[in-house]
């Protein structure tokens, strides 16, 4: 007798989305936060000369350099993803000179939404920080140009997994992991942030073999799952719930590079919400 393999399409969760132009509400922000919007995306939400500022800062900086964890990139600054504590907050406190310069003596909008996120949660009774640990205290944000050469420069993922696996911010996956993006340079065509209505959970991890990284998920386990592009131009910020599997399609000609300022914040506890990158 032959059985016959039933293959199950992920669970599809849905996508939640608010798109428009203008300047970013700390409402907004929160309502991400408790899991009420999954993606919002504010157009022309910060100044196109900052962000040519920032690029021209990135592009010179001595601290710039080849990711080295399996996700093709160039960066400054540090990241959590597939490293303890000890290893992190080192690295977030040697980077913290190259952070600070990508922004010069510019007005950091990055610095500026995390000040009035962390008025607005204090009138509550809610502390907002930078995580740290006696190694050292993370970054405002890591600046990124993704370099995949495939579908996606950067391949589908979530940003939940590595937050797991980061004993000293598993806390945080417990609630929503909002991920924070701001895009000084973008190209002409191409380099959209994809989000698929999939939320993954510890099981959907394990199947695909991705269960301390949440990276990558392949297109055949997407195929049947509805997704939303985001398409997205300089001076534009999104912000998604990073438990959903996100990626960034290929960028079209040879313009204008790719270039982001991203980090990740979320309730540690009713009370704390931290923020890393
Ligand atoms: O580049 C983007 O738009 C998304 C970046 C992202 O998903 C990440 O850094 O985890
Ligand atoms: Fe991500």
């Amino acid at each position: 007798m032959v059985t016959a393999q039933v293959s199950q399409a992920p669970a599809t969760s849905p996508l939640a989305i608010s798109e428009r132009t203008g300047s970013i509400s700390t409402a907004e922000i929160i309502s991400i936060l408790k899991g009420e919007i999954t993606g919002l995306h504010i157009k022309q939400g910060f100044s196109l000369e900052v962000a040519e500022e920032i690029t021209a800062n990135f592009t010179r900086s001595p601290g710039l350099k080849e990711r080295k964890d399996g996700v093709p990139g160039q960066y400054i600054g540090a990241s959590h993803y597939r490293k303890d504590a000890a290893s992190y907050f080192a690295e977030a406190e040697n980077e913290q000179p190259f952070v600070d310069a990508l922004f010069g003596n510019l007005v950091d909008p990055v610095r500026g939404l995390f000040d009035a996120l962390r008025r607005e949660l204090h009138k509550h009774g809610i502390e907002l920080r930078l995580a740290s640990s006696k190694y050292g205290q993370a970054n405002i944000c890591r600046a990124i140009c993704w370099s995949g050469t495939g579908t996606y420069v950067l391949e589908p993922h979530d940003d939940l997994a590595q937050v797991l696996c980061a004993g000293d911010l598993a806390a945080v996956a417990k609630n929503t992991v909002v991920a924070l993006n701001f895009y000084p340079s973008m190209p002409e065509a191409g380099g959209d942030l994809r989000i698929w209505s999939h939320k993954p959970t510890a099981a959907d991890r394990k199947s695909q073999g991705v269960e301390a990284t949440g990276y990558p998920y392949s297109t055949a386990y997407l195929e049947a799952v509805p997704s939303h592009e985001f398409k997205l131009q300089a001076g534009d910020i999104a912000l998604i719930d990073g438990g959903f599997i996100h990626g960034v399609t290929r960028q079209l000609g040879d313009g204008k590079r790719r270039l982001l300022l991203n980090c990740f914040f979320g309730f540690a506890r009713p009370d704390l919400v931290l923020w890393w990158t």
